[in-house]
């Protein structure tokens, strides 16, 4: 693995260096018809909902689910990195049903996905949480170029130079075809507020009867402090060459409204100018706060 190496472009998405390398198979990934699709801006909840659904195919049975680590669990479309086996592989090999991670732009999604009209649960979360979520992320996980200050970093974001691109295209892209599409759209901060409402709705959007006591289990299953004891979902099974929890640890707070410990009241003025602007041409709102 080459460490903090520049982003690239793919079709016009900026993307993590060593991704790129592998786009041309992402796009021509054959999606099947029972898989199911995760679809988030980075630090939205992917590894959350991961958990949830993981859970849920195996009607709650917590010990199928320590089979492997959640990445291993819920292969990640478009990860390829020199020494691993790239994700399009593995998810070639994979049986049925599949459970599938992607930090995609909707109109970037292989088509394939489309035409198997596959279901796809999306999350989205606050920009402000995203942006603190992803600068601490690029500084443990060496796949990222170096974030630099935070107030450099939040200039990247802001100009939609990170990996995967403008927060707000991709949270607006995923909401404009949620209804022509079998898309259950969900919020991280409706996450934390119910999680049992939410995990409902999954339930039902997945086509799940699941007893209350499995319910019940699957909600005690991926609590945060849960998921950040066990070692087959909170990434501590990735060597600390690669993602160094000791700088920041992967399952890091779990909250809504982290930015205030974070923010500048020149960063925060400079966010709600970008979110003001950027969010006008759609109906689709946040909550930055519990
Ligand atoms: S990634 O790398 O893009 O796949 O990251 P992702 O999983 O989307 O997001 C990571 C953030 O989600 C938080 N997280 C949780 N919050 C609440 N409850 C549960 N169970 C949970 N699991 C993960 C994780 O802590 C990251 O957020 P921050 O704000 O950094 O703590």
């Amino acid at each position: 693995m080459v460490n903090r190496p520049p982003i690239k472009l793919v079709s016009g998405m900026p993307i993590l260096g060593p991704f790129a390398e592998n786009w041309e198979n992402v796009q021509r990934f054959q999606a099947r018809e029972e898989d199911l699709l995760i679809a988030t801006y980075p630090k939205s909840g992917t590894t959350w909902m991961s958990e949830v659904l993981d859970l849920m195919l195996h009607n709650g049975d917590v010990a199928k689910t320590q089979r492997g680590a959640i990445y291993e669990r819920v292969p990640f479309l478009e990860y390829a990195v020199p020494g691993m086996r790239i994700c399009t592989e593995i998810l070639n090999s994979s049986e049925s049903p599949r459970l599938i991670k992607s930090h995609l732009p909707a109109h970037l999604l292989p088509s394939s996905f489309w035409e198997k009209k596959c279901k796809i649960i999306y999350i989205a979360r606050n920009v402000k949480d995203v942006l603190v979520s992803y600068y601490h992320f690029y500084r443990m996980a060496v796949v990222h170029p170096d974030p630099g200050t935070f107030e450099e970093y939040l200039q990247t974001f802001i100009e939609g130079k990170v990996a995967f691109g403008s927060w707000s295209d991709h949270v607006k892209g995923w909401w404009k075809i949620r209804q022509q599409k079998d898309i259950l759209y969900l919020f991280y901060e409706d996450m934390l507020q119910d999680q049992e409402r939410e995990i409902r709705k999954v339930m039902k959007f997945i086509g799940k009867d699941l007893p209350e006591d499995v319910l019940e289990k699957i909600i005690q299953r991926t609590t945060f402090k849960t998921m950040k004891e066990n070692h087959m979902a909170n990434y501590s099974t990735i060597p600390s060459s690669v993602m160094d929890h000791t700088i920041s640890p992967f399952m890091r707070k779990g909250i809504c409204g982290d930015w205030k410990n974070q923010l500048t009241v020149a960063q925060n003025e400079l966010l709600d100018e970008y979110y003001k602007r950027e969010m006008s041409d759609t109906d689709l709102i946040f909550r930055f706060e519990d």
